[in-house]
């Protein structure tokens, strides 16, 4: 008789879960062109972290029931969404992730009651610079890193685990409508898009209510279950599709925390 290993199982023994497929490739096109209407009028979304505030396509990719019960299998019944943020290379853009773990400045109380999802709303092939993950990584905790800002590595602080080559991973490529889910001490990477589309993921993290951060003022929306600590103050959901005024807030109140961030 052969046993079959949960995907919470997976999870906790190899640091992530990939291909998920979540969505067919007609929902995924919608998703991105929703994402492409608001570019039109916001100009680039990359990396604008808490997008699901003010736009309603994020904050539906991040509440799918499918992607909340994984989430319910992996950091359990209470959930809050902390962030979504898309992070787009452009067709022929030498911009790269460095090998990173996601938790290195986080100063969470409970490092298991966390999750990432990538969600892949175009092809993210290894030409296209899909992430590479190290398999069980997560198992060893925080690994030194370095900090050199300044070429393509897209990270806040051009941090960087040195020593690791790619070969050091597990590529983990996505269609369109398919996901990722990582550890947040999951040492991982991605490649320059060296395809003629543009790579475009949304990443979502999630937290348990209970997982309390050391660092900062922080904000959350209660996704499922409940939340009986309060560590995270409660946040607007999207009022419609896009809500330009209060985009516009979170530009600088996003630019602004990036700002903070460099100077720490
Ligand atoms: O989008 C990428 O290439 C990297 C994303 C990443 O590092 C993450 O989701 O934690």
């Amino acid at each position: 008789m052969t046993t079959r290993t949960s995907r919470r199982d997976e999870y906790f023994r190899d640091g992530f879960l990939s291909p998920v497929a979540l969505l067919s490739r007609d929902e995924a096109n919608h998703h991105r062109e929703e994402l492409e209407r608001a570019e039109g009028a916001l100009g680039n979304l990359h990396y604008v972290n808490k997008i699901h505030t003010v736009m309603q396509s994020p904050y539906d990719l991040a509440t799918l029931p499918a992607v909340l019960d994984l989430v319910e299998e992996l950091i359990g019944p209470d959930i809050l969404l902390y962030s979504s943020t898309y992070i787009i290379k452009e067709s022929g853009s030498e911009a790269y992730v460095a090998w990173h773990q996601d938790l290195t400045y986080w100063g969470l109380a409970d490092d298991d009651a966390q999750v990432s999802m990538w969600l892949a709303l175009a092809p993210a092939t290894v030409e296209a610079g899909c992430m590479t993950m190290v398999q069980g990584s997560h198992l060893d905790g925080l690994v030194e890193h370095a900090e050199a800002p300044g070429d393509g590595n897209v990270l806040l602080l051009g941090q960087q685990i040195e020593g690791l080559d790619a070969s050091a991973g597990t590529p983990c490529p996505l269609a369109p409508g398919e996901a990722s889910f990582h550890h947040g001490w999951t040492v991982h990477q991605s490649g320059p898009n060296t395809t003629s589309d543009r790579r475009i993921g949304l990443n979502v993290q999630y937290v348990a209510p209970h997982n309390d951060q050391a660092s900062g003022d922080m904000t959350a929306t209660l996704v499922r279950g409940e939340d009986r600590f309060g560590f995270y103050r409660p946040e607007a959901s999207p009022a419609s599709s896009l809500d330009l005024d209060r985009a516009n807030e979170l530009f600088a109140a996003d630019a602004a925390m990036k700002a903070r961030y460099k100077t720490k």
